[in-house]
């Protein structure tokens, strides 16, 4: 007996885990490292103009034939560029972030794309339910990058009560505990971002996965509240000069020009000091790197025996 989920057949996939398309990080590379593990490997459009993320596509269609997503991050200057390449590629899987995915959602069901947008919000998922769209990644603050207000915990069986098509859960997970607890919550399965940061594949520099490996249970904090785009990323210079502006009330677009760029500072050049180490709650838990397939095989065989095992709690 396996692990399987109703999203397994939705997406046509062996293993109910997705990995986060995180700007930067989620290259072509990983996503069918993901993909060949029996997972959903994603793309991170993340800030890239459309002839970067176009590569990256190919790069997954030549190293798999399974299906993989392209995660479309909504506040892109590109957002429009990257719609219409996801649309003219015929993407399997569109995740959506940091926005409502709106009009668009028809035209990516049309060429027979699947759609999931992410939700921080009971309100939201009700929203994209009425769109139609496939199914909803619902992410806690635990995560890392661009984050909601509520957490994992208490968002998940919320969502699960008040909408039909399958819930995935976000944020905070990295094993086979997690991914047991948000499937006991009502999720079909989980979406997974900083633990795959830390693997093999994985292209980010050895420096930002190092950062992640050693960091600590309080090292995840949050930086930009007072933008109305808070991140949460590891605590350094960085994050205190940004904490320091946003104590002396600088004005949101000074605290957002800090940021700026920062992401691939820390990713690519490894300047995990001045840069934007963005990565989640659970980093704390993260003590090692590995391959994506033993990560995944891990994830599932642990997640199989909590659940074969939970009958011994009933007495
Ligand atoms: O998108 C993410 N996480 C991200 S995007 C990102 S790139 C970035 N770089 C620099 C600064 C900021 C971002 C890094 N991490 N997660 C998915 C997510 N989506 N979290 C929260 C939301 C969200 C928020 C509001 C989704 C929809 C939404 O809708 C508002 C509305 O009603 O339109």
């Amino acid at each position: 007996m396996a692990l399987k989920t109703e999203l397994c057949d939705l997406l046509e996939i062996e293993k109910p885990i997705i990995q986060g398309g995180m700007a930067w990080v989620a290259t072509g590379e990983l996503a069918a490292a993901v993909s060949s593990a029996g997972g959903l490997g994603i793309i991170g459009a993340g800030n890239a103009p459309a002839d970067v993320i176009e590569k990256e596509i190919e790069k997954v269609r030549e190293l798999t034939d399974k299906p993989f997503g392209l995660n479309i991050m909504l506040l892109s200057p590109f957002a429009d560029d990257i719609i219409e390449l996801a649309i003219e590629k015929k993407v399997p899987v569109i995740t959506t972030g940091a926005g409502n995915p709106g009009k668009h959602v028809k035209r990516f069901q049309e060429v027979g794309s699947k759609v999931i947008p992410v939700v921080p919000s009971v309100a939201l998922a009700r929203r994209m339910e009425r769109l139609k769209v496939d199914a909803v990644i619902v992410e806690g603050t635990e995560a890392g990058g661009h984050i909601g207000e509520l957490t994992t915990m208490a968002l998940v069986p919320q969502v699960v009560n008040a909408i039909e098509i399958p819930v995935i859960a976000a944020g905070g997970v990295a094993d086979g505990r997690g991914l047991a607890a948000v499937l006991a919550l009502g999720a079909k399965g989980a979406q997974i971002g900083t633990r795959f940061v830390c693997s093999e594949e994985c292209t980010a520099s050895e420096d930002f996965k190092k950062a992640i490996v050693g960091a600590r249970d309080r090292d995840a904090v949050v930086t930009g509240r007072s933008t109305g785009h808070p991140v949460r990323n590891l605590k350094n210079k960085l994050t205190k000069e940004i904490d320091r502006l946003e104590k002396e009330g600088a004005k949101p677009e000074e605290v957002e020009e800090l940021g700026s760029g920062k992401l691939r500072d820390a990713v690519i050049d490894g300047d995990v000091d001045q840069g934007s180490v963005m990565a989640g709650q659970i980093s704390g838990m993260i003590s090692e790197i590995k391959s994506v397939r033993e990560i995944v095989d891990e994830i599932i065989e642990d997640a199989e025996a909590v659940i074969k095992n939970s009958h011994s709690l009933l007495k």
